[in-house]
């Protein structure tokens, strides 16, 4: 904390006290700048906008307009019948479940639209419509092709021979296209869920259809006078979201892998002092990465780089705010330059030249504070523009994509010229590996000889492994940023559990120096220290964006197929978490993994505190459906203790827990064992 003197603490009630609105000091000496120039950021919004109690509780209709109908607790709780309903009669369970799962629909349909806009690209270059983009990984091409149906072999004279890939690559994304809108079936992807999970989907009757339809079932079904059975509209609200994570985010990440490459670990660096102020600073920031992925080429192209000298920079510096950030990160080493909670701070320096968005979680207030500035701010997708008159729109097309990245990359050289005296860019950043991967945890925590996870179930059944965590998801202004991300993980970490996470929270973990294998000597329990030391991993692993989640689901069920740790992965010693969740994506996400068997604890808040039996059906009685269930805890300790006692409870079941009290021993309890 020794960045923020006490007298630059702001005093005027209206503002955030920065000390108490993030744990970064970079975030924190932004913030003040932020004050200082009297530019409001979402901190000091967040103190005097306060959230509506009725809706907190998920207990506000406004389907329709004989609404919004509003059924807050009594005061003192339910006392004998629940007699709460509104004009229509729909009860507080009906309420909080059709806007429960409102969330999901629209979660998904945000991962699920930017996957189809990622399989419609990628359609565009089987076809060869455009020279832009190219298939950089032909052998996940050529993992992916079974599942749809496409052979990657044929058979001449009685030989097999490899099919000709570009036909491969045509039929694969003609069959992904078609799973947004297929008439009938269910969606490919989730025959690769683990045998037994596949079946409780087929008796509980949740395996999706396709992509685009379970989302729409949510809204019919949530309108005024359709389903008013909690349980029934949670069965709809688990389809879609299993839409989602088996669905349409698990097709982004392969088809984002075919064309952009499959990440593999690389060393980067992650804050706002990654800016340089003698350099033009490009960010990218929101979601989709088929523009961004050609930013990067122009803004490393030796003709770009000669006209931003030419204008008298050092160079082109490229960072990222978000999902986008992630996705550059680990597939090129470009640093981001912040979490959601930053945007506005990015532009603050005064040394942000263009930011480049594209969909999800960009700040409409960016336009405020950009015309503060010099910051041409640039939307590029056609559903996400801006109605501020300084935003500048240049819309992206996949036919001409170099075209419109050079023209962006040279509005941002040409505005170098433009900057303001005042430049302040935070000196801090902090060292991080990130791009790991199904594939590359196969590499690092596979055997040589056995292949595969084996070397990581070793590790599990033998202790030195507690159990694995994938903590995830957003900021959230209610909350300190980053730290119950940072907290959670620490605790986590130092009591031998691996650390999976994407997204915001991966981003958090960086920041505070979790990604580097130095860590492991630093923060982790003697087991897990072993194992990271052994083979050079961080104890938390930065595996990419939050369609990414999906990378996670697969590492799970790699985990169950290695052997030795149950059959299903409800039966595997992990457990999910969102700390600081805000975004409708972190629901969805949250739902997929509960129906996929995993113990989900979310942080801050849930918005079912009004609707109690509703409630206890996520928190309780899903686990006898799926093996997953919801959890909330805020406090971060208290947190990462519950997901250690459910990773507890999963080894004693297994028949584990004892193989870790020995693993844990020191050399004298060894000794004595030996003499025993
Ligand atoms: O999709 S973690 S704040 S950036 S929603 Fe948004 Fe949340 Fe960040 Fe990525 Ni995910």
């Amino acid at each position: 904390m020794a960045d923020v003197k006490e007298k630059t603490i702001a005093k005027d009630p209206k503002l955030a006290n920065a000390r108490e609105a993030s744990i970064d000091p970079a975030t924190q000496e932004m913030l003040l700048r932020a004050q200082e120039l009297k530019i409001d950021t979402v901190f000091d919004r967040a103190v005097t906008m306060k959230p509506c109690a009725i809706g907190l509780q998920g207990i506000c209709c406004k389907n329709c307009a004989m609404g919004p109908c509003r059924l807050p607790l009594p005061k003192g709780g339910i006392d004998g019948e629940d007699t709460r309903k509104g004009l229509c009669g729909a009860t507080a369970n009906t309420i909080c479940a059709r806007n429960f799962i409102r969330m999901i629909a629209a979660g998904a349909a945000a991962h699920s639209d930017h996957g189809r806009s990622v399989a419609e690209v990628f359609l565009s270059v089987a076809r060869k419509e455009t020279q832009d983009y190219k298939i950089k990984d032909p052998i996940k091409l050529l993992d992916i092709a079974p599942h749809f149906g496409v052979a990657t072999t044929v058979e001449v004279d009685g030989k097999t021979v490899d099919r000709d890939l570009d036909e491969i690559a045509l039929e694969v994304a003609e069959a992904a296209y078609n799973e947004w809108g297929k008439p009938e079936g269910t969606l490919n992807y989730i025959k690769r869920a683990p045998q037994a999970l596949q079946e409780k989907w087929k008796r509980e009757g949740v395996e999706p259809r396709n992509v685009d339809r379970e989302i729409v079932e949510i809204m019919h079904r949530t309108h005024m006078g359709v389903d008013q059975d909690y349980k029934n509209l949670m069965k709809q609200g688990t389809r879609a979201a299993l839409a989602d994570g088996w669905g349409g985010s698990m097709l982004a990440t392969d088809l984002q892998d075919v064309m952009f490459g499959t990440p593999s670990p690389l060393q980067s660096e992650v804050n706002l002092g990654v800016m340089k102020e003698d350099h033009v600073n490009i960010i990218v920031h929101g979601h989709e990465p088929v523009l961004s992925e050609m930013i990067v080429a122009a803004a490393q192209s030796q003709e770009m780089v000669a006209y931003a000298q030419e204008k008298g920079a050092k160079g082109i510096q490229l960072s990222g705010i978000c999902c986008t950030a992630n996705e550059v990160l680990q597939r090129h080493g470009v640093p981001p330059a912040g979490t959601f909670l930053q945007q506005e701070l990015a532009i603050i320096t005064g040394a942000c030249d263009a930011m480049v968005v594209d969909v999800q979680c960009v700040f409409q207030n960016l336009a405020n504070v950009a015309k503060c500035f010099h910051t041409k701010l640039i939307t590029t997708h056609p559903i996400a523009k801006m109605e501020q008159e300084n935003v500048v729109h240049i819309e992206f097309d996949e036919h001409h994509a170099m075209e419109d990245a050079i023209k962006i990359v040279k509005m941002a050289i040409d505005n170098f010229q433009n900057r303001g005296a005042e430049v302040m860019i935070p000196r801090h950043k902090a060292a991080q590996i990130a791009g790991f991967g199904v594939e590359s945890i196969r590499y690092h925590l596979g055997g040589s000889f056995r292949g595969d996870y084996y070397t990581l179930n070793d590790n599990i059944i033998n202790g030195r492994i507690r159990g694995l965590a994938g903590i995830v998801g957003c900021n959230n202004a209610r909350t300190k940023h980053n730290e119950e991300h940072i907290e959670i993980m620490k605790e986590l970490i130092k009591n031998d559990v691996l650390v999976l996470t994407t997204g915001c929270s991966a981003i958090a973990a960086g920041m505070h120096g979790l990604l580097t294998p130095g860590a492991a000597s630093v923060h982790c329990g003697p087991g897990l220290a072993e194992v990271c030391e052994t083979v050079g991993i961080p104890p938390v692993l930065h595996l990419g964006s939050c369609v990414d989640n999906s990378r996670i689901l697969l590492a799970a069920t790699e985990v169950v197929k290695a052997g030795g740790l149950g059959n299903d992965i409800s039966d595997l010693p992990a457990a999910g978490s969102a700390p600081e969740w805000m975004s409708e994506k972190a629901i969805s996400i949250g739902q997929y993994f509960v129906a996929s068997g995993v113990y989900v604890v979310f942080g801050y808040h849930m918005p079912l505190e009004g609707a109690p039996e509703f409630k206890d059906y996520l928190y309780q009685e899903m686990e006898k459906i799926y093996g997953g269930k919801w959890d909330c805890e805020p406090d971060p300790i208290k947190h990462a203790h519950k997901i250690i006692a459910h990773i507890d409870a999963k080894r004693k079941a297994l028949g584990i827990d004892k193989a870790r009290e020995r693993v844990l021993m020191d050399m004298a309890d060894r000794q004595a064992l030996a003499m025993e």
